[in-house]
């Protein structure tokens, strides 16, 4: 009988901080050793030629959540196949809190969209709207005590915006319970002031979303952020940061000593806020809208800064995927009336890891290691999922991605597996592409055609970030 369920063989094994050459054996769906000419496997992966690297983990995703009158595209189902066709095997979606709503009832009701459907595993972010004493007293701990280690919070849009007070005492309850903040970072009063004065002057199209937010409007709320985490001596990831201000401030934040975490995402490096442009609204702008929005090329050059200053720990997707071309998606009927009412997202989990390998590392921007801890480890670190994820070594999970570096693939939508009839992307020409994913040891997905089924993905129930601890420094 052979030793090993899986040997896979040959290849060159990148992991967060060394790249070499070895073979990697599986069994039980864990990795039990990385070594040189490891002997029997009853099922042999050749990896010549190929980089064997942990599978991503994206943890920045949303699915099946709810938004306006619009729907998204991907539930659990066809965002996680989507995911796994793209080399990640880990996703972190969010379980949104609508206010007035108990947050463990929506939990559960996340967990009947997800359990059983899942091509990855997963874990949950609640995203916290109506911080009432009970959610902050009970619930919240209660959550985090149960796996669900990390919460979002936004300071913009009408239904989920919380006054700096509201942000105080979340910032508080989550340094009392050790839990990780993400911070949406767009101040709501300017986005509205701007907002009303572009619609008052006929500015409606899909390219005056970027113009009602402009960069300081970021770098503003960012900085209230970093300020009241400083004040309640509490650890925040500043998430999907756009350009160089935001960018600073982080920047200036960590120089000072305070936890401030940096994540940037795709369309930040690839995108601009000239995609966004239409002269109405039925013109393809709106495929483009999210927040913050795409800036400009110098914009690119600002995140590779702060990739180079180490500002950012993760690279995330930021995939929030409507359909264009559907009464439910970006032209639902409101959304042809002004910039303001286009649901705020785009699809992007299966492209994240191409274009940051094509743009970062092929490039010359940041090495294999780096990319290695910007798409997975850094993840699992920061999230509470180390070390049972996110590398290649004895003991973790065999979540693994067998990529082809060499490979020149022009993004098309034709290719991708997500439920939106678009991809942002479509033409970008990105060398580096995924040639097989494992999941624990099952072969998921081999030669872009999708071999594993909905279900084989787990919950995860998380740990406690060790990222999260205060540095006890409270003024109070
Ligand atoms: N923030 C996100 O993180 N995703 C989509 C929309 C938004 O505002
Ligand atoms: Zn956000
Ligand atoms: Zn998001």
């Amino acid at each position: 009988m052979a030793e090993f369920d899986v040997v896979i063989r040959g290849g060159t094994v990148v992991t967060a901080a060394d790249t070499f050459r070895a073979d990697v054996a599986i069994s039980g769906g864990r990795i039990q050793s990385v070594a040189q000419n490891i002997k029997g496997g009853a099922k042999e992966i050749d990896a010549g030629g190929l980089l064997v690297m942990p599978g991503g983990i994206d943890s920045h995703v949303h699915l099946a959540q709810p938004s306006g009158d619009a729907v998204m595209a991907d539930d659990f189902e066809s965002g996680t196949r989507s995911a796994i066709a793209g080399g990640t095997t880990t996703v972190i979606p969010f379980a949104l809190q609508p206010r007035g709503a108990s947050l463990r009832g929506c939990v559960t009701d996340y967990h009947k969209l997800a359990d059983g459907r899942c091509y990855t595993d997963y874990g949950f972010h609640l995203i916290i709207s109506d911080p009432s004493p009970g959610v902050l007293g009970q619930e919240l701990p209660a959550l985090v005590a149960d796996g669900y280690t990390s919460f979002k919070v936004f300071m913009t849009y009408d239904d989920l915006v919380l006054s700096d007070r509201q942000m105080l005492d979340v910032f508080d309850c989550a340094r009392d319970c050790s839990a990780l903040v993400m911070v949406h970072c767009e101040g709501y009063d300017a986005i509205r002031y701007m907002t009303e004065r572009l619609e008052r002057s006929g500015k409606t199209a899909p390219y005056y979303h970027a113009v009602s937010r402009p960069e300081s409007v970021e770098r503003e709320a960012t900085h209230r952020a970093i300020s009241h985490a400083e004040l309640t001596d509490v650890p925040i990831m500043i998430v999907h940061v756009s350009g160089r201000e935001p960018m600073e401030q982080i920047l200036w934040a960590q120089r000072k000593g305070l936890k401030i975490y940096g994540e940037t995402c795709p369309q930040y490096i690839a995108l601009t806020a000239e995609d966004l442009k239409g002269l109405n609204m039925d013109e393809t702008g709106g495929k483009y809208v999210c927040s913050p929005p795409p800036r400009d090329r110098a914009s690119w050059d600002a995140i590779w800064e702060g990739f180079r200053a180490g500002v950012f720990q993760t690279f995330s997707s930021d995939h929030c995927p409507f359909r264009y071309d559907s009464a439910e998606g970006k032209l639902h009927p409101k959304s042809r009336t002004s910039f303001r009412w286009v649901p705020n997202g785009i699809p992007g989990v299966e492209t994240r890891m191409q274009i940051l390998f094509s743009k970062g590392v092929n490039e010359g921007r940041i090495t294999l290691n780096e990319f290695v801890a910007l798409t997975s480890t850094n993840h699992a670190k920061m999230y509470g999922l180390y070390p049972r994820k996110g590398s290649i070594a004895p003991g973790f999970d065999a979540d693994i991605v067998l990529w082809d570096p060499q490979r020149t693939t022009t993004i098309r939508q034709e290719l991708l597996h997500h439920g939106a009839d678009y991809t942002p992307y479509e033409g970008l020409e990105v060398t580096g592409w995924p040639v097989m994913t494992l999941l624990r040891g099952n072969v998921m997905v081999q030669d872009g055609e999708i071999v594993g089924k909905p279900g084989q993905g787990a919950f995860l129930k998380r740990d406690l970030s060790p990222f999260a601890a205060p540095r006890h420094r409270s003024a109070g």
